[in-house]
């Protein structure tokens, strides 16, 4: 079972997603276990401030770096720090996410998620605890409880027995480096909108031929950095 702790000043963030859908039958299949660490708990009185002014001055606030030794102390005095533990900041100058990386994450034993804010957090946090430095991608959020939300989806989806058919996660988009095919069910027509017939003629080589060409194509057009990949791959592979 994998322990997946967050720490943050927005707790109800993260339980309400943690809450919902997979990520709780997740939990409830023993797979997952997940514990929310309130940021603002681990702060002094009588303020409980968590952020401060930088040092050296310049725009927006920093968040201090007792709360957050102070949770690890507490963290570690469980015991748990011996297994295989990943730090993870999520912070846009991080490593961009891919799913190479969300599927070695889903292999630790316990996983930390500092969620932070775009200005900063102590430098001495990210050099003393963080392991994991991850961006979601090259665009700016308010804060780290969605990015952090996103790569612990990733990588619980990733755990075997979570998704039904282990089969329906490899075949995703991005496993082989192509992308989905289109999808159609039932009815079969609807409002003059028919389904392709080669997905109703129950010849299965064919139908995987069809969806094979759908994915290359589609990967050919919207990625060609994924569609070079695959070309190369495929190329390696013969
Ligand atoms: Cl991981 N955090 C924030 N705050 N903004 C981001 C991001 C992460 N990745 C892209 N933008």
């Amino acid at each position: 079972m994998i322990k997946i702790h967050f720490i943050t000043p927005f707790k109800d963030m993260v339980h309400a997603v943690i809450g919902e859908s997979i990520l709780k039958i997740a939990e409830k299949k023993k797979l997952t276990q997940y514990f929310v660490h309130d940021l603002f708990e681990y702060a002094d009185p009588p303020h409980y401030r968590i952020d401060d002014y930088p040092f050296g001055g310049g725009a927006g606030m920093v968040m201090k770096p007792e709360p957050l030794f102070r949770i690890f102390d507490e963290i570690l005095d469980d015991g748990i720090s011996g297994k295989q533990t990943r730090v993870i900041f999520p912070t846009p100058d991080g490593k961009t996410l891919n799913q190479e990386m969300s599927d070695e994450l889903s292999k630790c034993e316990q996983l930390i998620f500092i969620n932070g804010h775009y200005k900063g957090i102590d430098q001495r946090v990210r050099d003393n605890l963080v392991t994991d430095e991850i961006s979601i991608g090259d665009y700016v959020l308010t804060g780290g409880e969605l990015p952090a939300l996103i790569i612990a989806d990733t990588v619980i989806r990733r755990i075997p027995g979570v998704i039904n058919t282990f089969e329906s996660a490899e075949t995703d988009s991005f496993s082989g480096n192509l992308l989905d095919h289109p999808h159609f069910t039932r009815p079969e027509k609807y409002r003059g909108m028919t389904t392709p017939e080669i997905l109703l003629s129950g010849h299965h080589r064919k139908i995987a031929e069809w969806k094979l060409a759908k994915q290359v194509e589609k990967t050919k057009i919207r990625r060609p950095d994924l569609y070079k990949k695959y070309l190369d791959l495929t190329k390696t592979e013969k």
